[in-house]
């Protein structure tokens, strides 16, 4: 055979087993057979020294355009093998997008219901045009009592109800809030009307009974400004109701009572109907008129300036709204309890979205 026609079988053979190398790693092993130090292709050079001078030139053109075409093959069916590759691991790397989302870390969180209660209701009140307002849970006896207008001798004051810290040097005594009341007069004393606030937060009571434990939660809000009635303050209760109970219609009912610091003053009771029980009255706190004094209290003239005030139990309204039978169980840190009455950390509460997200 001519040394031509050898080239042409080698040339021949080696494109035949770059076209069955079926991956990168054989490919590989055909380049270095072919092309490498020891290659058949790299061999053929070796042959020049042995060829007269006028067929040198020609083989060595020859041998170079075999390498030329090798090379052209070998990148071509490595381009190939390795869009094979990758379309393989395309396949086996699929993500099926339209799977639930698996439950991470945030599945496990409950918002406790106090929380997601306080939540919708500034929700609804921010809604309202209320802002919110924050106070210390340690106070002084005289934000706490006196400048809302409670006696000396008033029973709220006594230790049986309220729990008072060591009394200091200047005689005046601190107390756990009984009430978030005193954030109220501290905004007014700092802040001149047109006031729309509310006060939610941690209150102290020495009490603890089926129905009532030494801390609970509670809002207020106040609305100070010139010519507030009660028809302002029924409007915004009514309104206030229909949102966290998230009903079209509310009944509601006001019952004549006393506070010392409004005047006149009322209980407040709505229709049970909203929460499934038709024809009775629930409880769920109490409001009035801010009485002259508290606001005298707070430099504000009571001819120029009126306003109303009201306060609910946080607690209280979680459990009518959400059906949860034990005050104590809320303070009882018990997972399982949590887990069933708390609130998924995704469901954030907006007026849009129904107040319960
Ligand atoms: C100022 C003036 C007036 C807040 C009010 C009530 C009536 C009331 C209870 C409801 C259930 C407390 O959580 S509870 O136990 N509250 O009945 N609260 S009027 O009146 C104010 C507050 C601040 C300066």
């Amino acid at each position: 055979m001519t040394e031509t026609s050898d080239l042409e079988t080698l040339e021949s053979d080696i494109l035949k087993a770059i076209d069955a190398a079926g991956d990168l790693n054989a490919l590989e092993e055909v380049r270095i057979g072919a092309l490498g130090k020891k290659g058949m292709v790299s061999k053929q050079m070796q042959r020049l020294g042995s060829l007269a001078p006028d067929e040198r030139k020609a083989f060595g053109q020859s041998v170079n355009q075999v390498k030329t075409r090798v090379t052209e093959a070998l990148e071509g069916r490595k381009a190939t093998l390795e869009e094979i590759a990758l379309e393989k691991r395309l396949a086996s790397e699929t993500a099926d997008i339209t799977l639930p989302v698996r439950p991470g870390p945030q599945a496990e969180g409950r918002i406790h219901p106090v929380s997601q209660v306080m939540d919708e209701l500034a929700e609804i009140f921010a809604d309202l045009g209320f802002s919110v307002a924050e106070g210390p849970d340690i106070e002084s006896d005289d934000y706490n009592f006196t400048k809302l207008n409670i006696p000396e001798e008033h029973p709220s004051r006594q230790d049986h109800d309220t729990f008072y810290f060591k009394p200091d040097e200047d005689g005046s005594r601190l107390v756990l809030r009984t009430h978030t009341s005193p954030v109220q007069i501290r905004t007014m004393l700092k802040q001149k009307p047109p006031i729309r606030i509310i006060a939610p937060g941690r209150v102290y009571r020495c009490d603890s009974d089926q129905t009532h434990t030494p801390m609970f939660h509670q809002i207020e809000a106040l609305v100070i400004d010139q010519e507030t009635h009660m028809g302002h303050l029924k409007w915004v209760l009514i309104e206030m109701c229909k949102a966290f109970f998230e009903v079209d219609e509310v009944k509601m009912r006001f019952r004549a009572s006393h506070f010392p610091f409004t005047e006149p003053s009322a209980e407040i009771d709505i229709g049970a109907d909203a929460i499934g029980k038709p024809g009775e009255w629930l409880e769920i706190g109490g409001c009035g008129m801010v009485h002259p004094n508290v606001l005298r209290n707070c430099g504000l003239d009571p001819d120029v300036y009126q306003g109303f005030a009201f306060g609910m139990g946080i607690d209280r309204m979680a459990m009518l709204k959400y059906g949860i039978p034990d005050l104590r169980a809320f303070f009882g840190a018990d997972l399982r309890w949590l887990k069933h009455y708390g609130f998924s950390v995704l469901d954030k509460p907006t007026i849009s979205g129904g107040s319960s997200g």
